[in-house]
């Protein structure tokens, strides 16, 4: 069985995995939202379900709210309800994409009375977060266009860096906002943060404390995104990951199960540049369980991210330097392909239960009756979905 040293597991027990609070409503696509016994109805109950994520992995300690699906009266109270459960509250999502005003744009919107909502709504956000006790505000924006003429793309720009100076002369000295882009949808011919580089340019004007978001399904396919990995470390800019899977667009899958190569990639470069464990390199989930169960979901997701992480620490690094430097193309390549290879599964299940967790927390938890108990126990009322 392969061991993995002191370094590696002291390595893998700080990592942390933020889970959306979104994962754990019912989803679907737009021919049908199949709906689960059990499915939390506020966002009380969607912490209490990330809270056993964490409590059979010990990898899932904050959760991330999106304003306004998961608006409460008293967010103290919902802050004292995650630390009674064993969680903090995480990252606030901004929305500006399900109301009518924003049909058009809404941080890039010409009319200045709907940029005007758009950026009280990101203020009202800050303002949430300074009660749930967060750190970060990300903003994903849904803004573009559908056909060529339609808009003036660089008037746009131009109002996007004015709303965003707006909402991030308004952040707190130990808070931080994260600029998320994606290729497309729901516009399909211009998109306002198409790519990394728009992020970039858009975050860099704005200051330290501006950062980008980086979505593993926000790409076109065939993208090498652990090059924009790297890159972003470089460049001091990458604040967070939204990590999910996806065999054609933004699929939204679990974490690993598309391309399992690639995720090991991606952290393969997050290691190669001190991303690990690095507290400005936030790693998140951004998932939707169609069809699966929610919670083991979340913990096969979350397990699979600990794996790959495994056998990106196994990279033998020295060796590999002395490769690239001889121009060992295959060697070097081996070098790397070895430590994919490697199944870590059993080491870290004998870590898991050396630290008294599950050594196979999927099995623990299916045994532990707990989704016939939320079945049994959450009847009435409207269940959260994505969107609501
Ligand atoms: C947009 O596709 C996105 O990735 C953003 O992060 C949103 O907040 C999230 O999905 C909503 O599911
Ligand atoms: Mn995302």
């Amino acid at each position: 069985m392969t061991t993995l040293s002191a370094a590696i597991l002291s390595q893998l027990e700080g990592q942390s995995i933020e889970l959306p609070s979104w994962a754990f409503g019912n989803s679907g696509t737009r021919f049908r939202v199949f709906a689960t016994a059990g499915t939390p109805r506020d966002a009380f109950e969607k912490i209490a379900d990330a809270a056993e994520v964490h409590r059979y992995t010990a990898l899932a300690p904050s959760v991330a709210l999106h304003i306004p699906w998961d608006k409460v009266n008293d967010y103290a109270a919902l802050r004292r309800h995650a630390e009674d459960h064993g969680v903090q509250l995480g990252t606030v999502n901004s929305n500006t994409f399900q109301d009518e005003d924003y049909k058009f744009g809404a941080l890039t919107h010409h009319d200045e009375s709907i940029r005007r909502k758009a950026i009280d709504h990101h203020l009202e956000c800050i303002d949430i977060m300074h009660e749930t006790g967060s750190r970060d505000l990300k903003i994903w924006l849904a803004e573009g266009s559908n056909y060529p003429g339609q808009n003036d793309m660089r008037g746009r720009q131009d109002r996007l860096q004015d709303s965003l100076q707006q909402i991030y002369a308004r952040l707190g000295d130990a808070q931080r906002l994260v600029l998320e882009y994606k290729f497309f949808e729901p516009s399909f011919y211009h998109t306002d943060v198409p790519d990394w580089g728009t992020s970039y340019a858009q975050v860099a004007a704005l200051g330290d404390k501006a950062m980008v978001c980086l979505d593993t399904g926000h790409h076109a396919p065939g993208t090498n995104i652990e090059f924009i990995v790297m890159q972003l470390l470089r460049l001091g800019k990458l604040g967070s990951f939204d990590f999910n899977s996806r065999f054609y667009a933004d699929d939204d899958l679990i974490v690993g199960s598309a391309d399992p190569f690639q995720l090991f990639r991606i952290l393969t470069e997050v290691v190669r540049g001190g991303g690990l464990n690095n507290p400005d390199v936030a790693f998140m989930l951004d998932q939707c369980h169609n069809i699966e169960d929610k919670i083991p979901g979340q913990i096969r997701s979350v397990l699979n991210v600990q794996e790959m992480t495994a056998r990106a620490l196994l990279i033998d690094r020295d060796a590999l330097d002395a490769a690239q430097r001889a121009n060992d193309v295959l060697g070097a390549n081996g070098i790397l392909m070895d430590a994919f290879y490697t199944d870590v599964r059993p080491a870290l299940a004998e870590w898991r239960e050396s630290r008294g967790l599950p050594a196979d927390p999927m099995a623990a938890f299916a045994a532990s009756g707990h989704l016939q108990r939320i079945a049994d126990e959450r009847v009435g009322g409207t269940q959260a979905g994505w969107g609501a």
